[in-house]
């Protein structure tokens, strides 16, 4: 019932909080209790400032190339903040802030980006998969795994990530097409962006919404405000239903915008205008749902100073520890994937390692 209301095909947008954080869809407004509000926006804070930094410090040459998220932290927040623990997440390469709040170390993600494996080896029972830089082949991971609930019974969903680009790939198609036949509990999110590298959103598909590519595999696409966390989390709760139920896969396209550079290697002024930036960042996800917690007194001018002043302080102490513990043996790169390192895997570090004591004794 919820995703008929919604017509992507008719570019129709489902969303909680207008611009200035106040609720325009009373209806729809879901029931979070405060200490988890709470939790939501200071991950949000936190995944804002561990992207500024780290972007001063890659201008310093302390840290290497990396993907910000600044813009994107409510359509990765709200699906986070609504699945339970056992769910999963499997992210492209954007989604630090899924990350952090599904339970990764701000250590960790550093570290990846330090260029260090060990950053993608989480916790035990943290249920993320690593950083996945290939376009697209996230997707059929998700429906793997999701393919592995449903036949072992294990009540886990899936949750993955991609960009607007990514879904003219054929990986895209392939995995959410094998979630709608099998009906697999997989909810495929679009951060639409707006951008891929420097191909805007009109040259990736024809398609009017990325949301309708949905109809195409039979199951329900919505087209969400992506700077609206509590949209994120409310549709996230319908579609976390459906798949509970056996009902199968959604797609979610979270109308969203990359604030900052693709990568710390982008020059986006190149490809964009100003005036664009401006616009968007009048809609920016972290003000609003401060302005909402404002709103409901659950925040204010002294709390956003003490959060600030502590979160810089984790974020710089963090980097200093990953500075001088970063370090790390190439062949660790072998490491972290499998479990269980698969034969050829094993073959290839072997080779490697003889490689290096070869040209150790040149
Ligand atoms: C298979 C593959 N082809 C090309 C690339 C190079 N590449 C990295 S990011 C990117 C654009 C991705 O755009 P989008 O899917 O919109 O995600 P966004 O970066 O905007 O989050 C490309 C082409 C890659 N990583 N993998
Ligand atoms: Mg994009």
């Amino acid at each position: 019932m919820f995703f008929e209301k919604y017509d992507p095909l008719k570019k129709e947008m489902f969303s909680v909080l207008d611009k200035d954080g106040k609720v325009i869809n009373k209806e729809e407004e879901p029931d979070i209790d405060n200490d988890t509000l709470l939790h939501m926006y200071k991950t949000m804070v936190l995944a804002r400032v561990a992207d500024i930094k780290a972007l001063q410090y890659q201008r310093q040459g302390r840290m290497l190339t990396f993907a910000p998220v600044q813009g994107q932290e409510a359509a990765q927040i709200g699906p986070m903040a609504a699945s339970d623990k056992k769910d999963w997440l499997v992210p492209a390469f954007r989604e630090a802030a899924a990350m952090l709040y599904k339970g990764a170390t701000l250590k960790q993600n550093y570290l990846y980006w330090f260029g260090n494996e060990r950053g993608s080896h989480f916790d035990e029972g943290v249920n993320i998969l690593p950083v996945n830089v290939p376009i697209g082949s996230q997707i059929n991971h998700a429906a793997g795994i999701a393919y592995a609930s449903k036949i072992l019974k294990k009540g886990e969903v899936v949750f993955t990530y991609i960009g607007d680009g990514g879904t003219s790939h054929g990986e895209f198609h392939e995995g959410v097409n094998f979630g709608g036949v099998y009906d697999l509990p997989m909810i495929t999110i679009i951060q639409n962006n707006q951008y891929a590298i420097s191909t805007p959103r009109a040259q990736a598909t024809k398609a009017d919404t990325l949301a309708q590519k949905a109809i195409a595999y039979g199951i329900p696409g919505i087209l969400v405000d992506g700077n609206d966390v509590l949209a994120m989390y409310r549709v996230s709760q319908e579609a976390l239903k459906r798949a509970r139920a056996g009902e199968g896969p959604t797609l979610i396209e979270a109308f969203t915008y990359r604030l900052g550079p693709h990568t710390t290697s982008d020059d986006p002024s190149i490809y964009r205008k100003d005036e664009e930036v401006e616009e968007w960042k009048q809609k920016d996800p972290v003000d609003r749902f401060r302005k909402y917690l404002t709103n409901k007194k659950l925040w204010n001018k002294d709390k956003e100073e003490a959060l600030q002043k502590e979160l810089k302080k984790v974020v710089a102490d963090t980097f200093k520890e990953v500075e001088k513990t970063g370090q790390y043996e190439l062949d660790e790169v072998y490491d972290y994937n499998y479990e269980t390192m698969p034969k050829d895997l094993k073959k290839q570090k072997e080779d490697y390692l003889n490689y290096l004591k070869e040209s150790e004794g040149e």
